[in-house]
């Protein structure tokens, strides 16, 4: 009952990422909605036991960055952003944005 929610089954895609990544790399953005995101993440990866590094950013440093993690975490950006370079084989991607595409 619960799976068939969407909600529901993006958090379980999410969490199985997070589960089977051990390294993980969190661009949040640098104001106070991601600040705060990006320390909630941070707080659940460490009580999950994984090594991962945390980096706020601002919107133009997204073109910029390079994916060179096994799974990195965009928070509180990347909803309005172009991601398919960041979006390799090489590394999965999870994008947790609330705002609008
Ligand atoms: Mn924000």
């Amino acid at each position: 009952m619960l799976k068939s929610n969407p909600m529901n089954l993006s958090f379980e895609k999410a969490h199985d990422l997070i589960k089977k990544s051990e390294d993980i790399k969190i661009y949040t953005h640098i104001d106070c909605d991601g600040v705060t995101a990006g320390a909630v993440l941070s707080s659940m990866l460490d009580k999950l036991g994984k090594d991962h590094e945390v980096e706020f950013i601002s919107l133009d440093q997204m073109d910029d960055l390079v994916s060179e993690n096994e799974l990195t975490i965009f928070s509180d950006l990347g909803s309005g952003q172009e991601m398919d370079k960041l979006c390799t084989s090489n590394s999965q991607t999870l994008i947790l944005d609330h705002h609008p595409l």
